[in-house]
């Protein structure tokens, strides 16, 4: 059995490491020397160019080697009747959740203010509520959003989360489908998007959802950079609608060297590194799934290409 490695940003060396040192019996090739196309049995892969899954004739099973998957489904020759799985890693969840609550931490407790107080060389005290009194929103309540409401819940925020279907989660207000976006943003005074990307969630983050945010609110974009219109964003900004923005995703990544989000004073960036796919802890569930697909087993984390996710 083959299986073919292709990343874009994952370090082949690691993985093939990894993925030998736990099965005997896998064939690893890493692109681009992949040897006969035909041999091809699995494909872990990362933003694969598109037509590239379709030209291995003999492909059993797609793995990607995130959580997302719209660099899989965004392909117009992906082959559709293949089942795809996603990456689902309670380390990555964790690192996830550490990246919220830095962030939403450093919302609430004015350190981007206090950073420019610092510039200024300023010593001034700024008010300050505590964080039962902080309302923070979070645009999706799956494997990652879930996880962090319930850390911030944890830290006394005032959490509520917004997803397609209603969630039962103690101490947390469920918020669910077209209808409750908006009064999950009335709330919302952090807004963390925790999305996948997909054509329902493209551009959510624009000047309509953005101006349903009370006066002030700050952003945090750990999802996707197309879940944002970074335009309306800047207006927001400029109009102090928006007080603050975190974005760990971007239109165009690497970031262009000339974007205005660089030196932007209310913007922090940080490079796609929210959460980061572990090849140690993240290899063995993806080998489980391979085992199980070859048992015939239910596959884990499956996607569901017609819902996006
Ligand atoms: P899940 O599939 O587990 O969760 C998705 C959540 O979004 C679910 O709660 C789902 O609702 C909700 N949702 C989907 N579509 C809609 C919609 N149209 N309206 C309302 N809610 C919706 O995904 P994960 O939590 O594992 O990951 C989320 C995303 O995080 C990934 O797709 C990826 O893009 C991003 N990510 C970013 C990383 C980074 O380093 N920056 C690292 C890892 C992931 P329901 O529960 O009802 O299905
Ligand atoms: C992912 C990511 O989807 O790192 O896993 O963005």
């Amino acid at each position: 059995m083959a299986l073919l490695f292709r990343s874009t940003v994952d370090s082949a060396a690691r993985w093939r490491a990894q993925l030998t040192t736990l099965s005997q019996t896998l064939d690893i090739r890493v692109w681009p020397e992949i040897g006969d196309r035909a041999a091809i049995d699995y494909a872990l892969v990362w933003r694969p160019e598109p037509g590239f899954l379709a030209s291995l004739p003999n492909l059993k099973l797609i793995l990607s080697l995130g959580a997302g998957v719209d660099h899989l489904l965004g392909d117009p020759l992906l082959p559709r009747h293949l089942p795809i799985v996603r990456l689902v890693d309670p380390h990555m969840t964790d690192a996830m959740s550490e990246y919220v609550v830095l962030q939403v931490l450093r919302l609430h407790r004015r350190d981007l203010d206090y950073r420019a107080q610092q510039e200024a060389r300023e010593w001034r005290e700024l008010d300050q509520k505590n964080a039962a009194e902080r309302r923070v929103g979070i645009l999706g309540l799956g494997e990652l959003g879930r996880d962090a409401a319930k850390k911030l819940k944890m830290l006394g925020f005032d959490v509520a989360g917004w997803s397609r279907s209603e969630k039962t989660l103690a101490g947390i207000e469920s918020h669910a489908g077209a209808g409750g976006l908006p009064a999950l943003l009335a709330r919302s005074e952090i807004l963390v998007c925790l999305l996948p990307l997909t054509a329902e969630t493209e551009a959510i983050l624009n000047a309509r959802t953005l101006a349903l945010l009370p006066k002030g609110a700050a952003l945090v974009n750990a999802a996707r950079g197309a879940h944002l219109v970074e335009a309306d964003l800047l207006a927001a900004l400029a109009s102090e609608q928006i007080s603050a923005a975190v974005l760990d995703v971007f239109n165009d990544e690497p970031l262009p060297a000339g974007h205005p989000f660089w030196h932007h004073p209310r913007v922090v960036v940080t490079p796609h590194v929210a959460a980061f796919t572990n090849p140690a802890t993240a290899a063995p569930i993806i080998l489980d799934n391979i085992r199980r697909f070859e048992a015939g087993h239910p596959l884990l984390n499956r996607v569901d290409p017609a819902r996006g996710y």
